[in-house]
């Protein structure tokens, strides 16, 4: 019997939606689905006609974190190795979605709770479901946030909100969440995949190296002094302006006509 996929990648045009896909538990993590999700996410970065990934969650949560049943310490004196966990999975992956060379789009289609949400907040844009609730549900089983939240937490809403919600593990609505900055948008429970979808489609037609080196200047901007900024936009716009698709952006743009970058790409 071959083994069940826990993912589902659908390459569209111009763009790619991996869903998470084990929603009798949440899509809650195991080894097999950070194994195939890592796999989709390559194929999306290698290829060229991928001009965006969308990423989502099968049923009616987005991602429990970690499958808990895969990691319980049990009764026996042997303690799993988290720290091993986090390296081997967790880890690369948040860094493989902070480096992909495209717009990773989060579709949180319902609870995000632990390494899940933190997963959502890893992408470079994240549009949720009212109805949908983040939870840094790690301090309920005596841990603390991984991949990533408490670096997201502090950076997007500030030290005083991550605390409270990583001490407190408190729900967090959609709703709130946008208010405070740490998700793009919460839209209406059946609006959410039209909504995704048209935008997964505006960066597919749009300039991907540009996007590119848009993410990397503004991962950077919040360790760089100034000055150092100020130089690396040099380096990008400089890297931007010798581009065929700025090439193609201007012309357009002087020719009164929609830039056709999906033209430019293949010149
Ligand atoms: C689950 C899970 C789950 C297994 C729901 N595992 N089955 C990294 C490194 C290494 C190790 C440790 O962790 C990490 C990072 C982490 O992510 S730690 C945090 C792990 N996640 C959590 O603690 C969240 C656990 N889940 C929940 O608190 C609830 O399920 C939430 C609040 C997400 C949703 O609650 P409900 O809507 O009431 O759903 P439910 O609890 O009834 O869950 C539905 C089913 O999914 C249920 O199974 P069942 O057979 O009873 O229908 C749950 O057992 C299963 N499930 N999360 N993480």
């Amino acid at each position: 019997m071959s083994p069940v996929a826990t993912i589902l990648h659908e390459k569209r045009n111009g763009y790619s939606v991996i869903t998470l896909s084990r929603p009798d538990r949440l899509n809650a993590f195991n080894e097999a689905q950070h194994k195939e999700l890592r796999a989709a996410l390559d194929e999306c970065e290698a290829d060229m006609a991928c001009g965006a990934v969308v990423l989502t969650g099968a049923g009616r949560g987005f991602c429990a974190g970690q499958d808990l049943s895969d990691r319980a310490p049990g009764n026996s004196n042997e303690r799993p190795d988290l720290g091993h966990t986090l390296e081997t999975w967790y880890n690369p992956l948040v860094r493989q979605i902070r480096r992909m060379p495209k717009p990773v789009i989060c579709a949180v289609n319902g609870v995000a709770a632990g390494a899940g949400a933190n997963i959502a907040l890893a992408c470079d844009i994240v549009i949720a479901v009212k109805s949908a609730k983040f939870i840094q549900a790690f301090s309920r089983i005596a841990l603390i946030p991984d991949a990533g939240g408490t670096y997201w937490l502090t950076r997007l809403v500030g030290e005083a909100r991550a605390k409270a919600l990583a001490l407190t593990a408190h729900p967090l609505p959609a709703t709130d969440a946008a208010d405070w900055g740490l998700i793009w948008k919460a839209v209406d429970d059946d609006a959410l995949m039209t909504e995704v979808a048209a935008l997964a489609e505006q960066f597919a037609a749009g300039p991907t190296h540009a996007y590119a080196l848009t993410k990397q200047a503004i991962h950077q901007a919040s360790t760089n002094s100034l000055d150092a900024q100020l130089d690396l936009e040099r380096e990008l716009q400089r890297e931007a302006g010798m581009s065929d698709d700025y090439k193609e952006g201007v012309a357009a743009f002087l020719e009164k006509r929609p830039a056709d970058y999906r033209k430019a790409k293949t010149k």
